[in-house]
């Protein structure tokens, strides 16, 4: 085993030194933070393998996108088992996303008001479908605080929050004037604070048809979000598109790439400069420009001009070959790598140099410090928190690993080779991240490569091919693939995060946030939720209030007349570990989950007449085909 740094700083050699053993024995080994649980046994032969026996859990979790699928997804690491799929911006047949009022209220609260517009011409309150590209933790100093995961919808302009202690979705907001968020991180410093949400697609910044085909009146748009509030506080016009983004450990400035200074339109037009550009934001003059007022105020958000040459003090623009696409700040708190894509080369910012940008008219390249030529197609870089990188290379089907002090010393004229090593994937790699490795705590064990293809890696299943992931060990120089990870459309990117960080509730709290408006109801209603067994009538609205205890809905029918809205609240009183129910409504395409100690409810019209079974679709009890009830429905006079 080398001697590697562990989450609480303190090298494995130094935990098993006497006064950590004894602290250890002592049951003191909490006071070392996440660092105590890596000296159990099963976390000892986990670092040894992947291989987990039954019933043995991960170290680390991962927190996954799932591209045009929409969702998140959750992961054991190293196992790769998939643990859970949490709905964001897809609908999911098995929770009910989408279907209940708890999740409809998430799914319609943030749209603009011309999105709710359009959606109502076709007979919708929400968007079907979503691109899920960036899921990442909130900070706090610089490391993931537990929080929060926040994430991106490239296909609808929209960002997302889910509430870690539940692992649901509370919030979705669309971003007004931008136009398809891609790249997107939360601030690390000091806390998030801001989420930095890239506007990939350029458009005219008031977009309603009266400038069409001039594409040099478009801009791009970059957004900081309030994380708490979820709320959009300011936007920055910039010149170029913007791709990914990622910001320091200072709280100073956020960097944006661009793979298209040049605003083409055409594939020829948009790769047809050496140079583009990352785009650095001034985040504590764009504060100050804003409440200074030097803001336009569209769609109820102040819209600050930082394009080229515009106002030096927002923005500044550092030339980078050719078409960058991701952006990686180290655990080193100092660099920031920019990931060359048509290039093969990555640049590496010092943000210590970024202050003289501002200052001065310093080159605005005199703020890189390395430009090492890995491979070809360079997308994206993770860390092991040793002062190594490892980035992907897309063409070559590589994973690189360098040395990031070698590459600046030879950029400064020393005859050294930053590369390390090098390993094949398969294929064709985009994201690839390492454990703890966006955050000043990286551990230096695991590192996945999200490969775009899979080919001949998977039994055949059709046209349609699984992507792969693969597991590789980084805990020496030779990097070696441990794990293949087949897995449907489209796991762009992810994060792995020490399970010391995450601790989610196993039932819901009665208070919750989240089924407040059914409380309220309830309440209005002279209802018990948790004793309810109720029908009541409001004209023609019903509210029906039962709950569920394993085996049994309290209320075994109830009745409604044909053209009814009903509203079925069910509250599952079960208070056990894992004891989740389900309501389905035969023919009305009704299902919904409802986790213990939950309330969740569903609205619809009653427009079918006779007998429709509900029924737990969820596996409860011994007696769980029997959980079921009857709706009446009495048919319309005619
Ligand atoms: Cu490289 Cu959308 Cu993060 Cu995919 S982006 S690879
Ligand atoms: Cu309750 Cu199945």
């Amino acid at each position: 085993m080398t001697d590697k740094k562990t989450l609480s700083g303190l090298s494995r050699r130094e935990l098993m030194s006497a006064p950590a053993k004894l602290a250890l024995l002592a049951g003191t080994g909490a006071a070392l933070g996440g660092a105590g649980a890596l000296l159990q046994p099963t976390q000892a032969r986990a670092a040894e393998g992947v291989n987990l026996a039954p019933g043995e859990l991960d170290e680390y979790y991962g927190f996954w996108s799932s591209g045009q699928t929409g969702e998140l997804r959750i992961l054991g690491i190293p196992s790769m088992r998939e643990l859970m799929r949490v709905p964001v911006f897809n609908r999911c047949s098995a929770t009910g996303w989408g279907q209940t009022n708890e999740s409809l209220k998430v799914l319609t609260e943030g749209l603009t008001p011309e999105t709710k517009a359009y959606l109502a011409a076709h007979g919708k309150v929400t968007y079907d479908n979503g691109d899920l590209h960036h899921p990442h933790m909130s900070f706090t100093d610089g490391t993931y605080d537990g929080r929060y995961l926040f994430m991106n919808d490239k296909a609808n302009t929209r960002v997302a929050r889910v509430r870690c202690d539940v692992m649901k979705c509370d919030k979705i907001i669309e971003i007004p004037n931008a136009h398809d968020i891609h790249g997107m991180r939360p601030q690390k410093f000091p806390r998030t604070g801001y989420v930095f949400a890239n506007g990939e697609h350029e458009a005219p910044l008031v977009n309603d048809g009266k400038i069409l085909d001039e594409p040099d009146k478009y801009v791009n748009i970059f957004t900081a979000i309030d994380g708490d509030e979820m709320k959009v506080a300011w936007q920055v016009m910039v010149s170029g598109n913007l791709d990914n983004t990622d910001c320091d450990y200072q709280g100073k400035y956020a960097f944006s790439t661009s793979y298209n200074s040049e605003m083409g339109t055409n594939l020829a037009e948009m790769t047809a400069s050496e140079m583009d550009h990352v785009v650095i934001f001034n985040i504590a003059e764009i504060e100050k420009g804003v409440a200074a007022g030097d803001v336009q105020v569209l769609n109820g958000v102040p819209v600050i001009d930082g394009r080229k040459g515009v106002n030096k003090n927002y923005t500044r623009y550092v030339p980078i070959p050719n078409s960058p696409h991701g952006v990686n700040t180290a655990p080193d708190k100092k660099h920031v790598v920019i990931n060359g894509k048509l290039s093969p080369t990555v640049s590496v910012i010092d943000v210590t140099k970024v202050d003289a940008l501002f200052e001065s008219d310093a080159d605005p390249r005199s703020c890189i410090v390395a430009e090492p030529e890995l491979g070809l197609g360079p997308l994206h870089t993770a860390y092991d928190g040793q002062g190594n990188a490892f980035t992907t290379l897309f063409l070559d089907s590589q994973v690189v690993k360098w040395s990031i002090d070698k590459a600046i010393r030879k950029f400064a004229g020393e005859d050294v080779d930053p590369i390390i090593s090098k390993v094949d994937v398969h294929y064709q790699p985009g994201h690839n991240s390492t454990s703890m490795g966006e955050t000043a705590e990286a551990d230096g064990k695991w590192l996945i490569s999200m490969n775009k293809f899979s080919k001949d890696r998977f039994l055949n299943v059709g046209p349609l091919k699984p992507e792969n992931e693969q597991l590789i060990d980084i805990s020496s120089d030779e990097m070696k693939v441990v794990h293949d990870g087949p897995t449907f459309a489209e796991p762009h990117d992810s994060i792995i995060v020490h399970r010391s960080k995450v601790n989610p509730r196993t039932v819901w709290d009665r208070n919750d946030s989240t089924f407040a408006d059914a409380v309220a109801q309830a309440e209005a209603d002279g209802v018990d939720l948790e004793s309810a067994a109720d029908v009541i009538r409001d004209g023609n609205k019903v509210r029906v209030y039962m709950h569920s205890a394993a085996p049994m809905f309290s209320l075994e029918k109830f009745t409604v007349k044909q053209g009814d809205e009903v509203t079925v609240y069910v509250t599952n009183i079960d208070d056990i570990d894992d004891l989740t129910h389900g309501f389905c409504l035969s023919n009305y395409g009704i299902a919904m989950e409802v986790g213990p100690q939950a309330t969740a409810s569903v609205t619809f019209k009653a427009e079918r007449p006779g007998v429709h079974w509900f029924y737990c679709q969820w596996f409860c009890h011994a007696l769980h085909m029997e959980m079921r009830g009857r709706m009446l429905v009495e048919p319309k006079a005619v």
